[in-house]
Order: C-alpha cells, then structure tokens, then sequence
C-alpha cells in the first residue's frame, strides 16, 4: 500500500508539537532534535528510558537506545549495553531495569523488588528488577557494528575491540532463556509477569490476569505513574497494577528462581513476539560468533531454528496471527494484536503464508485501516473489539514497534513493506514530541514525551546506512529482492515507499 497520507515527504500542513516534518530540513531537525533529547536523557553511562516517567535503564529500551547512540558517538553504544551487562544476574539473565542509585522517583523501585535479598543470583550492585524483557540486545549489537564498521576508524575499532567481551554476555543471556524459559524445548519462551513481553496491558494477557488472584497481604503502594502520565485513562488501571505488585510478592516467595517460579506463580504464559525476537537474535549472535572466532555458532542456529518453529506452530487459522498460551489453563485466547505479526520478525513460515500474513499487516484491518493517520501498526487492530486508541498497549502505535518491524522485514528482504512503515513512522514523528506512543487515528503524541526508544528510533530511521544496503539474504520466507545501492541514505530519495 503506497498511500500519500504515509509519506513524510507529502504530509501537507504543520501540526502538533513543533509542527509536521515535510521536507529534508525538516527531517535533519528531526534528526537534531533526537540527538539533543537521547543527550538530555543521559545519565552516568546510562540512558533513562524517558526522563520523568522511566528514570532508569530499561533492558530492551536500552538495547534499542544504543543502536539511536551509535549514530552520534559509538563508545557510548557500547557503554550503554555494558550498563546493562553490569546488572545480568549470575544464571545470566538481563534484569527488565538496572536501577541508578541516584533515582528514587519511579515505583516499583529497588526496594519493592528486593532482588538480592530474595536470591544469591542477584547482583547486589546495581540494584536491579527480578525479571526480564524480550531479548533484542543481539539485534542491536550487531546493527551498533554495521554502524561502527561504516563509520571505519576509531570508531570501527573501539567496536571490534568491545565485540568478544559482549558476546559472551550475550551467549550467557539467550543461555539462560533457551534454558530456563524454555525448559521443554517447545519453542517458545515462558514469561512470568506481562512486564516481561514489555507490552504491559495488552489484551494478550487479559486472560492470563484473570487468574491472578490478588491476596490481602499485598503490601500498600503508591503508583507515580498516574502523577507523570496525568491522564490516567492512558495508563493501566488499578486492578490492573495490583496485580503487577501482586506478581512480584509471588517472585519474591519463589525467591526469583526459575523452577519454583514456574510450579507457583499465578501468571505464566508463552510469549509469541519475544519467542520471534529470541529466534532473530540467535540468528544475529550466531553471526557474531563467525565474527569473533567463537565455536557456539551451530547451537545458536540450533536455538534460531527451534524458535522459529515454536513461532510459526503458533499461527491460529481463525485470526491468521500468532498466539501466546497461557500456561496455566492451557488455552491460547486469539487476539488481534501487533504481536501476532511475530513470525514476520523471524521466519519460519512457508512463502504462501509469510505473503498472507504481510498482505494481512498491510490491510485494512491494520496499517491500511481507513481511519488511521499514518500506516503505521497499531498496538491493537482498529477492528478488534478489545481497541482502545489511547490506552497505552492497547491501541496506540509505538514508534519503537514500528522501527522494529521496518528493521526486521528489511533485514529478511520484505523491503518494500519495510520502506513504507519506516516511512508512516517518520511521519508520524515529524510532529516533533518523540512520544513514547501516538493515538492512532488523530497522531497526538502520548505517554511522555522525549521518550529515550523513540528519539533513537527517530535517529535510526532516518540515518541508518542499512537501509540503503543490501538485505541480508535469509532462507526463511522469500523476500522481495532489491540490489542494495551501497550509498549511504539520502533523507529524501530513501523515504518514498
Ligand atoms: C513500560 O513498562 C514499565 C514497566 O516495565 C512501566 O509501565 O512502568 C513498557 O512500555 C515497557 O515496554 C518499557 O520498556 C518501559 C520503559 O519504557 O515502560
């Protein structure tokens, strides 16, 4: 679909906060002001995920942050993921939130997690969250180097020089999921706490909550989200926080080990989208092993290939779209969610069904649907009865999603559906606010502003060398082709879908 209302270059008239980009020099102000904002955000080798509402690092926030930094300094890519090494656990998972001692305005802080109290695989310092996020820090490593190797110099080098020691960081954390969220070696990665899948309230767990039970020793709270995020009706609910802090009590009972985690706590379902993201980013860690001389190479691509096939297996012919299960019923609830989209991110499908579903991407019942502003991939389809378009993960479109699936599809060759949803998402950026998600119909930026993702998603989309270059050619699917032109991108040419 080649609609005018998705491109950044024919977006007619000025709106929103600092008005439409519609020309280059308003896309290198784009491009500035991203900067300026991943700057500000900037902590001791740390970036907060947005400065008010997420004073700390977010495990795949950051991981994306760092691909948006590489552009600007490629050091201080490297930093950012090497804070986030300083918090892994020692069965080498990497904690949802490495907490800055200096911060104490974000609730549930270090405190209420209590990780190093409840197990000996914490790290005292930095104080850390007891659980994880979907695992993209492979991705972004790797794109960090092809930005690095670009640049040539200094900076390729400080890249190299860093490469071995993140490896092996990153071998011991896709161990540690192959592993232990995924014991019977289904596919698929078990989550404990929708926190985990980073789409907080999306309806794909509303079921899985439901048998959460929240007991009378849950200790009293206070959210300081309602205070940042002043419209409450974008957040989740109450009933819906009592439960995320009933779940950590569960975690902290089950001493935040993995094997009585899965016997006891109430929440436990499969993740689709972080099975996808595990299954690329083997892919890409098993390049870096060829890279880095290691010989791990081949259980990688053994871990890509058996998640890639949990992925697909999980397609429900009703909805077309991937599901999540959940675990302590059973059942799998069919939802329309961006989630569902999961196998595009990966593979694994056969070439007619990998067309259908991208024809189903690009229909109106998601980036084609008639109301919205820009085709970009709402949180939740428009047609779905569970759209609420300005509720947090259940409507609104993420900026980050959407350069994640331009990213994924143009690395597996999907260029031409990757080249028009980098060029909605820009466009729905050009309003200059760096939200951290858009209402979808109206394009109004919500949530908080100069979110930390979305700036670098910003950076990324317009500057990054890749994708001007030739797809990595892949045997999952089969891609449209292009020949990649080798230049880097020009801000206007590389925008038309
Ligand atoms: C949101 O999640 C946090 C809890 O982890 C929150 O609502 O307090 C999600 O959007 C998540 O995906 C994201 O990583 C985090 C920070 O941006 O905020």
């Amino acid at each position: 679909m080649t609609s005018e209302k998705s491109s950044v270059l024919t977006e007619p008239s000025a709106r929103g906060v600092g008005g439409r980009s519609s020309s280059a020099d308003g896309l290198i102000a784009m491009a500035a002001r991203a900067a300026y904002v991943l700057r500000g955000n900037s902590g001791e080798g740390m970036t907060r995920a947005a400065p008010d509402l997420y004073p700390h690092q977010w495990s795949w926030d950051a991981a994306f942050v760092a691909v948006g930094l590489a552009h600007l300094d490629v050091g201080r890519a490297c930093t950012e993921i090497d804070g986030l090494f300083a918090g892994q656990w020692r069965t080498g998972m990497i904690p949802h939130i490495v907490f800055d001692p200096d911060e104490s305005s974000y609730f549930p802080g270090p405190d209420r997690w209590a990780c190093s109290t409840f197990s000996a695989d914490a790290p005292a310092a930095p104080q850390t969250s007891g659980i994880c996020q979907p695992p993209v820090h492979a991705l972004a490593v790797e794109r960090i180097l092809s930005i690095a190797e670009r640049r040539g110099g200094d900076a390729a080098e400080a890249a190299a020089g860093w490469l071995p020691g993140a490896y092996r960081r990153l071998l011991q954390w896709h161990r540690y999921l192959a592993t232990h969220r995924d014991p019977d070696g289904e596919g698929l990665l078990t989550i404990y706490h929708g926190w985990e899948s980073g789409m907080d309230n999306s309806p794909r767990w509303d079921a899985v909550y439901a048998g959460v039970s929240v007991g009378d020793s849950l200790p009293p709270y206070q959210r300081r989200d309602i205070a940042v995020v002043t419209d409450a009706s974008q957040r989740p609910s109450q009933s819906e926080y009592d439960r995320y802090l009933w779940i950590v009590e569960e975690l902290k009972r089950a001493g935040y080990e993995d094997s009585r985690i899965r016997s006891s706590a109430s929440f436990l379902s499969t993740d689709v989208f972080m099975s996808a993201i595990f299954a690329a980013a083997n892919e890409a860690l098993a390049r870096l092993a060829v890279r880095v001389g290691a010989s791990e190479g081949d259980e990688l691509q053994g871990y890509a290939a058996r998640f890639r096939k949990g992925v697909a297996d999980s397609v429900d012919e009703g909805t077309g779209l991937a599901t999540d299960r959940n675990l302590r019923t059973g059942e799998s609830t069919p939802v329309e969610t961006v989630a569902g989209f999961a196998p595009l991110l990966c593979g694994g499908l056969d070439d007619q069904a990998e067309s259908r579903l991208l024809a189903l991407l690009e229909s109106d019942r998601w980036t084609g649907h008639p109301d919205l502003s820009h085709c970009v991939l709402p949180s939740t389809s428009p047609e779905s009865a569970d759209f609420r378009p300005r509720t947090y993960w259940r409507g609104p479109s993420w900026p980050v999603v959407n350069w994640l699936f331009a990213w994924t599809l143009h690395h597996r060759g999907q260029v031409g559906a990757a080249g028009r949803i980098r060029a909605a998402a820009l466009a729905e950026l050009g309003d200059g606010a760096l939200a951290e998600y858009y209402e979808p119909v109206t394009a109004e930026p919500l949530g908080s502003f100069d979110q930390s993702w979305t700036a670098a998603a910003a950076l990324d989309l317009l500057l990054s060398p890749d994708w001007a270059g030739r797809p990595v050619a892949t045997t999952h699917g089969s891609p449209e082709r292009r020949p990649g032109s080798g230049k880097p991108p020009s801000l206007t040419e590389d925008l038309s879908p």
